[in-house]
């Protein structure tokens, strides 16, 4: 590839720019200079000048796909907790048990930082096949400095894909702080200036909930991130309804997560603060919950929903972005196109990239998918398919 202007032609556009029905262009060009959209338009506009040509074949072209919430870092898996749930026992009664993520620490801690690398990186694979170009990667399975901070750098060696960190101390308490959760709670807060000094948080995110930290640890967790000039996400109300959401809006959290026990206050709050409901239809599945998040009351309010994998290895093992796209509609009633651009456009923004990322649009990174479908509605509709032809990421074609 040049650095120069490369026309890529005969494709038709989800640009998901502005408002109108997937922001469609058919008969639709792109032109990209280096790692930016230069210019989006229909073929029979006046095209800007270019210096080579990629012929699309009528494919659909939508923005590169956003997985805005993973933990892609750890060690082992947890499908034998799985069978003890089918088998009569409970996520919580799991946990309290020290299983749960306490097992995944242990098998985290185990493994090198080489060893974390490749067991993530093959993961992070998977996304790519089927799409992604951008992927936060949560910490949160080390909670030591140590071992948070070998979470974080695996996260940044991550190949193929640009990767946002975010630091997750706050996700469940280690063996070595039993009964001494205020305790752990000032050493997460202590940890955080020495990984941000390493360059290695772009956010701040907790587990505030029953069998996690309580809103006054989230506070804490959070005033230590503003004196960082961190912003802050929050796993909210999945479990049960903390009020975890107008706490994270007081912050002006980029986003919240999960969100099934999400109150009408909680729903106002995020309205008023821009920030927005990542949903996560796999962990929801995958546990078997039956509460909904209230979708249509969020809808209703204005407030952007976003739409992730959560992959981990206890409560979303699944590595297929298209899946959540599907699981997005028929669980959650998202439409198809509330679902895409629920990991593009609303992903961008909940991790503040809304500017940068997420739209086929001149002066967006040059992120792109093209794929062979009809029409961008069958994106959520083939479940178990994928129909990605290829993937842009900075302006050149991903092998
Ligand atoms: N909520 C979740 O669904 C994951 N973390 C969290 O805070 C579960 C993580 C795990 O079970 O390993
Ligand atoms: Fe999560």
């Amino acid at each position: 590839m040049t650095s120069g202007r490369t026309l890529w032609r005969n494709a038709r556009l989800a640009t998901l720019d502005g408002t109108a029905p997937w922001g469609w262009i058919e008969d639709g060009a792109l032109l990209t200079e280096g790692d930016r959209i230069a210019w989006v338009g229909a073929l029979s506009d006046d095209i800007p000048r270019y210096d080579d040509v990629q012929d699309l074949g009528g494919a659909v072209l939508t923005p590169g796909l956003i997985d805005c919430h993973t933990h892609l870092v750890y060690g082992g898996n947890r499908a034998r907790e799985f069978e003890m749930r089918l088998n009569g026992a409970s996520y919580e009664d799991i946990a309290r048990a020290g299983g749960g993520i306490r097992s995944t620490v242990a098998a985290t801690r185990e493994a090198s930082e080489d060893q974390l690398l490749a067991l993530a990186q093959r993961r992070l694979d998977a996304l790519l096949a089927e799409g992604v170009t951008t992927v936060e990667v949560k910490s949160g399975y080390g909670l030591s400095l140590e071992a948070e901070a070998r979470s974080l750098r695996v996260a940044r060696r991550l190949q193929g894909a640009d990767v946002r960190t975010s630091y997750l101390g706050a996700h469940a308490l280690p063996p070595e702080f039993a009964g001494r959760q205020d305790d752990y709670v000032d050493a997460v807060c202590e940890w955080m200036p020495a990984l941000h000094a390493q360059g290695l948080v772009d956010a701040v995110d907790a587990f505030c909930e029953g069998i996690g930290f309580t809103p006054a640890q989230t506070r804490q967790v959070f005033e230590a991130a503003r004196r960082l000039g961190l912003p802050v996400k929050l796993h909210a109300e999945q479990l049960s309804d903390q009020g975890g959401t107008e706490l994270a809006c007081e912050f002006g959290a980029l986003s919240c997560d999960h969100l099934e026990w999400l109150s009408p206050a909680g729903v106002q709050a995020m309205a008023a603060s821009g920030t927005v409901a990542v949903l996560l239809p796999g962990a929801y599945y995958f546990l078997r919950e039956t509460k909904l998040p209230p979708v249509a009351a969020l809808r209703e309010a204005g407030v952007p929903m976003a739409l992730a994998t959560d992959h981990n290895p206890g409560t979303s093992p699944t590595l297929s972005p298209l899946l959540m796209l599907n699981m997005a509609c028929t669980l959650f009633r998202l439409t198809p196109e509330e679902a895409l651009r629920g990991m593009t456009v609303h992903a961008a923004r909940a991790l503040g990239l809304a500017e940068d990322r997420g739209r086929l649009a001149a002066g967006q990174r040059a992120d792109f998918c093209a794929w062979n479908i009809e029409h961008p509605n069958e994106l959520a509709y083939h479940f178990g398919r994928n129909p990605l032809r290829l993937a842009v990421r900075a302006g050149r074609i991903r092998t």
